[in-house]
């Protein structure tokens, strides 16, 4: 049913792709990733996309996360920055000053994984993305804000990517899921050309489309991927390759293709039952693998 040209990605497309450290790298050579994320009863969120980013090699990364949440993770990944930059359980308009005098110092940013749905935090959001330049990757609670608000992406200053799962992608086109999961590649293609964005549409399989019509459509991933945080980890990955020079369209096609073959290494030994931050922790293997 669908029209675009849509190419299938193999391992021999996103091999180049793989950022190459030289020999004189540094942290600093490496991105520095910040991470918009988490609310009271999400912690876990914000930890996820931070595995993925450092797993994927991001050469530093701040947490910006709520008190609560944050009070929570202090140690729990002991190479990532935890910022608490709210005083309430979740983000909200006001927060906004502090969480961008912070990330101002970053090269590319992620915002949505655990936020939270709350009016305040729609508001929080809707002026981040206002008001940051770099790209920036909007997924999970983010995108429900960009929905709800109806959000003029277009307005936007930075390059963005947005990370929806088939449910998510419902809320920002008014659409059902069984008519997106019918048209998933003129979908894809469509969003991304009316407003500008990298669109990776998330799922079995995952289509990515850029404003200039070009399609990806994923060849790796599984099953046993559907479970509770595994998009965070994404979230993560797609932002530690931006950080490390790839462009936008590049870091969501080789983030994808790397967050499936990591849970396909997964599922080489459990086909159900690995975990999310399992599939983290895969990154580096799923990433030699490639290079072969
Ligand atoms: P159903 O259930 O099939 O009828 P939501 P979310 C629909 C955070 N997390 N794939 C589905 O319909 C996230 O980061 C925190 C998926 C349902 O109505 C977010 O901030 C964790 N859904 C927040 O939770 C770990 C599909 O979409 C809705 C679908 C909410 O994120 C877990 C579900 O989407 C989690 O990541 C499809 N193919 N098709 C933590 N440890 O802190 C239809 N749906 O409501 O956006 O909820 O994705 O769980
Ligand atoms: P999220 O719903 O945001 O946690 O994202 C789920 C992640 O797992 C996405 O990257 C999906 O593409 C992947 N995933 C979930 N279910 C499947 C499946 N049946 N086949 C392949 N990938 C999946
Ligand atoms: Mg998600």
């Amino acid at each position: 049913a669908d029209e675009f040209p849509a190419e299938w990605v193999t391992a021999a497309d996103v091999k180049p792709l793989i950022p190459v450290r030289t020999r004189i790298s540094h942290k600093g050579s490496n991105g520095y990733l910040g991470i918009i994320a988490g609310s009271q009863g999400m912690a876990g969120a914000g930890l996820l996309a931070a595995q993925g980013a450092l797993y994927a090699g991001a050469g530093k990364i701040s947490l910006f996360t709520p008190q609560s949440p944050a009070e929570e993770l202090t140690g729990l990944l002991p190479e990532i920055m935890v910022r608490p930059a709210s005083t309430y359980g979740e983000f909200r308009g006001e927060d906004v000053e502090d969480v961008l005098s912070g990330t101002d110092a970053c090269d590319v940013l992620a915002i949505g994984p655990g936020l939270g749905r709350k009016q305040e935090t729609q508001d929080f959001v809707c002026q981040v993305l206002e008001e940051s330049e770099g790209p920036i990757i909007v997924d999970a609670d983010a995108l429900y804000a960009v929905a709800a608000k109806k959000f003029p992406l277009r307005s936007c200053g930075g390059q963005l990517i947005l990370t929806p799962h088939v449910g998510e992608f419902a809320r920002l086109t008014g659409k059902s899921a069984t008519e997106i999961e019918q048209h998933r590649i003129d979908m894809a293609a469509s969003y991304a050309r009316e407003n500008q964005v990298i669109l990776v549409l998330k799922g079995a399989p995952t289509v990515t489309a850029a404003p200039d019509g070009r399609i990806a459509v994923n060849s790796t991933g599984n099953p046993g991927m559907a479970s509770g945080g595994m998009g965070d980890t994404l979230t993560g990955i797609i932002a530690a390759l931006c950080g490390q020079g790839l462009d936008v369209w590049e870091s969501a096609v080789l983030g994808v293709y790397l967050h499936g073959l990591a849970g396909d290494i997964q599922a080489e030994r459990h086909t159900v039952g690995f975990t999310a931050s399992d599939v983290a922790r895969t990154v580096p293997t799923a990433r030699e693998r490639l290079l072969g």
